[in-house]
């Protein structure tokens, strides 16, 4: 990666879409649309800032092994990635920001018909699937219960209906695909927003190009909306 180049790695879809303001507020335009292009690496009206798009769990790799300079990822994304390669600082990591995007909460549902306070209340072994592990398998720790921890990639939704598991921890913002498959949320884990996430060496040496970016986001961040 060239001296004079910054890459920000995104993930398609949301952080994509919410991210794009927040740049715009750094004077950054990017010129091609994900939706419709196929390619992977962005210009932008910067000649020294470019995007790369990759999925959103591989953002804080790309960003500690210096595939990009910066990120934006879920906190979600980032505790489990923490979790299975250290924490921030052993995996190098800096985390200057909370951008306030693609806001979300992680929960624990279950379908309508059953009587998950019960279950809990007589000590029941809890079957759960879900794509966090490490999140899930904190929470239930902390509050005593005992579990079975199934890992799922995607559909988490299914695997109550199927008979894989009681209950699933995922991500939920309207609700909506819950209710599609009549599943009730019935605790909230943690609320969920999208982090800025830097390479300290980048940070280190390509500073002048870098800290503007930062400084415009925490300001657009602040800023009312
Ligand atoms: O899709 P892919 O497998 O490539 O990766 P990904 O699912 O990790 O990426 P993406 O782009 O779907 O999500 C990126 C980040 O957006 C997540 O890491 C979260 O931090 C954040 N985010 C915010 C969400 C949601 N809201 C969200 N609703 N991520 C996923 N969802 C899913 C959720 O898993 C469930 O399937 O949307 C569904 C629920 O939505 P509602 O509106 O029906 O409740
Ligand atoms: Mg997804």
């Amino acid at each position: 990666m060239s001296a004079e180049t910054v890459t920000l790695a995104l993930s398609k879809g949301r952080i994509f879409e919410e991210t794009l303001p927040l740049l715009r507020a750094a004077g950054i335009e990017v010129l091609e649309d994900p939706e419709t292009s196929r390619k992977l690496i962005l210009p932008t009206n910067r000649p020294e800032v470019r995007v790369v798009l990759v999925r959103a769990t591989d953002v804080p790799t790309y960003v500690e092994h210096g595939g990009a300079d910066l990120g934006v990822c879920g906190k979600d994304t980032l505790i489990e990635h923490e979790a299975a390669w250290g924490d921030a600082a052993q995996v190098g990591l800096y985390r200057p920001l909370d951008l306030g995007i693609a806001r979300c909460r992680m929960s624990v549902a279950v379908p309508a018909d059953f009587d998950y306070v019960r279950a809990v209340r007589q000590g029941a072994r809890l079957r759960v699937a879900t794509k966090y592990v490490a999140i899930a398998r904190e929470f239930f720790a902390s509050k005593g219960v005992h579990v079975d921890l199934i890992k799922l990639y995607g559909s988490m939704e299914l695997a109550p209906l199927t008979g894989l598991a009681d209950a699933i921890v995922d991500l939920v913002s309207t609700g909506n695909t819950l209710k599609a498959n009549r599943l009730v949320e019935v605790e909230r884990i943690m609320d969920i927003s999208s982090q800025l996430v830097v390479r300290p060496t980048s940070l280190k040496l390509k500073r002048a190009l870098i800290r503007p970016i930062l400084d415009a986001f925490a300001q657009a961040v602040a800023a009312p909306a």
